[in-house]
């Protein structure tokens, strides 16, 4: 069976049924900003946001989610509650309000300063600040809150969304302790060694395991989880079973691999608009008669940019045949500028980009184009289609989901991956070309590989990982999770 949209409904209406079903994310599904043409409500591109929608949508539940729009406010009622979607009302975004020094010391500060390098093995050392800690702590102590003030006396199920709220399983279940509560970790779990920097680990630890379900991408990240509270704290990990007993009361921690609506990105990719928008950038960006390598991400240290940009200058270096006939276009709006090291990290490829340029351009061709802002999702989709390749050279990435995001668009079968090993992807898309972002070299020679690959391959290997990621796509994934919660419903 493949799972769609109409198959989650039918899953959510038969297991949630009369419980109420909370979802909790820092990012809102839906945002309203200001324009010159008045309020606009604005959907932030996040597969998790597509995924999780039509199970709301079904069953009408609450999403609670920090109010980040800066026309947030004027549209909800007295208890900070709206109607979405926008026209259709089928569920109820509750917004919570942060000030900025909360914004600042919780989500700036501990969730991305600290807790993402310390997760991420990108070598990237994370600041733990006492004071930042105690933001986290209240905010994870506000949305509490506002989810007990939303579940009322009812029963029901409470959905937690990543690293922003470690904290708000234990704290939920402390006061309503038979609410059924699951997370879902979006990025990987490191190894117990380089966990056990974190000051705070034994009360991340302990708030992870107020969840009666944790899910991580990968089987390995689940492994890394029970390694850590095996040697972290007073708890019993059962690697058999994959739970965590603590105080007599079991979490499971499972492997959900995220996906995405591979449906929706096909549909996109074989519309004529997306076709002609492709053209329109082929010739803004005088692509024509070349070969095109794209390369798509926010631009974080995780993603192993400047590594891709390395082997770009090494690939000409190797193969000066190419100087002139192929282009790598780098794209992907900027990240968490407020932080300093995500400021010096986009100063490093400009400035990278810049040299790679003088060094091997001329004659009217650059051989890298930095394209640095927030791109229409049709676009992106545009830019997946004019591609000979993708390349995805992440440091260290729970899943990755522009690498499926490309495979679904490219029903053509032409197109390659070359998908960095350290990605959750990587487990999936074995018919990638797999690679060590980290050995220049190597990735210079997949380049030219990826070029040469003949047309018979691309289309072989393109078609196996279109299977995996159709089969295996974002409804499979939210499908699955509701399945598993249901059960300790039960
Ligand atoms: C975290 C984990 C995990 C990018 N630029 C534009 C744009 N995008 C879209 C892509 C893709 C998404 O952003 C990025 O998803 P990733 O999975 O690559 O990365 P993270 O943001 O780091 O996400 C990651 C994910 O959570 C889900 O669990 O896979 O491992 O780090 O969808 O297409 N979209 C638009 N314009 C852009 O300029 N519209």
């Amino acid at each position: 069976m493949i799972w769609d949209s109409a198959a989650l409904k039918e899953a959510v209406r038969s297991k949630i049924g009369e419980h109420k079903f909370i979802v909790v994310s820092n990012r809102e599904p839906y945002i309203h900003r200001r324009t010159p043409n008045g309020i606009v409500c604005e959907r932030p591109v996040s597969g998790m946001a597509v995924a999780l929608d039509p199970v709301l949508q079904a069953c009408g539940g609450i999403w609670v989610a920090h109010g980040s729009g800066e026309a947030d406010r004027e549209v909800v009622d007295e208890r900070s509650r709206v109607a979405v979607p926008p026209g259709k009302y089928s569920y109820t975004l509750r917004r919570v309000w942060l000030t900025p020094e909360e914004e600042k010391g919780y989500y700036y500060g501990f969730a991305n300063e600290a807790l993402w390098p310390l997760c991420h093995i990108a070598f990237t050392q994370p600041v733990f600040r006492q004071a930042d800690w105690e933001t986290y702590r209240r905010v994870n102590e506000k949305f509490a809150d506002a989810v007990l003030e939303e579940m009322n006396s009812d029963t029901g199920f409470v959905f937690i969304q990543d690293y922003h709220f470690a904290l708000l399983p234990r704290i939920l279940k402390q006061r309503r302790p038979e609410l059924v509560v699951a997370q879902f970790w979006h990025i990987p779990w490191p190894n117990r060694e380089a966990f056990r920097i974190c000051p705070w680990g034994e009360e991340i630890l302990d708030g992870l395991l107020g969840n009666d379900l944790l899910g991580f991408h990968i089987r390995n990240h689940c492994q890394n989880f029970l390694d850590t509270v095996d040697r972290g704290i007073e708890a019993k990990a059962d690697y058999e079973r994959f739970s965590v007993t603590r105080g007599g009361v079991e979490t499971l921690v499972r492997p959900f691999p995220i996906s995405i609506d591979f449906a929706l990105i096909d549909r996109l990719a074989n519309c004529q608009q997306t076709a002609g928008r492709a053209e329109e950038l082929r010739a803004e960006h005088r692509l024509n008669y070349k070969k095109v390598g794209i390369g798509i991400d926010r631009m974080d240290y995780i993603k192993g940019i400047p590594e891709r940009l390395s082997a770009v200058d090494r690939f000409f270096e190797k193969y000066p045949e190419y100087r002139g006939r192929f282009i790598f276009l780098q794209l992907g709006p900027g990240s968490r500028t407020e932080i300093q090291k995500y400021k010096e990290y986009d100063q490093t490829i400009q400035n990278l980009t810049a040299e790679i340029n003088r060094k091997h351009g001329g004659s009217g061709w650059e051989p890298i184009i930095l394209f640095r802002s927030h791109l229409p999702p049709q676009e992106v989709v545009a830019y997946y289609q004019l591609a000979d390749l993708c390349l995805v050279s992440s440091l260290h990435d729970g899943m990755n989901l522009v690498a499926k995001e490309f495979v679904a668009a490219r029903s053509d079968g032409e197109g390659v991956l070359v998908l960095s090993r350290f990605t959750g992807a990587a487990r999936e898309l074995e018919q990638a070309i797999l690679v060590n972002p980290y050995a220049t070299d190597e990735l210079a020679d997949a380049l030219k590989t990826a070029l040469e690959m003949p047309r018979e391959e691309k289309s072989k290997r393109m078609e196996r990982m279109r299977e995996t990621v159709r089969e295996y796509n974002i409804y499979r994934w939210a499908g699955k999770i509701i399945t598993e919660l249901n059960r300790r419903l039960v």
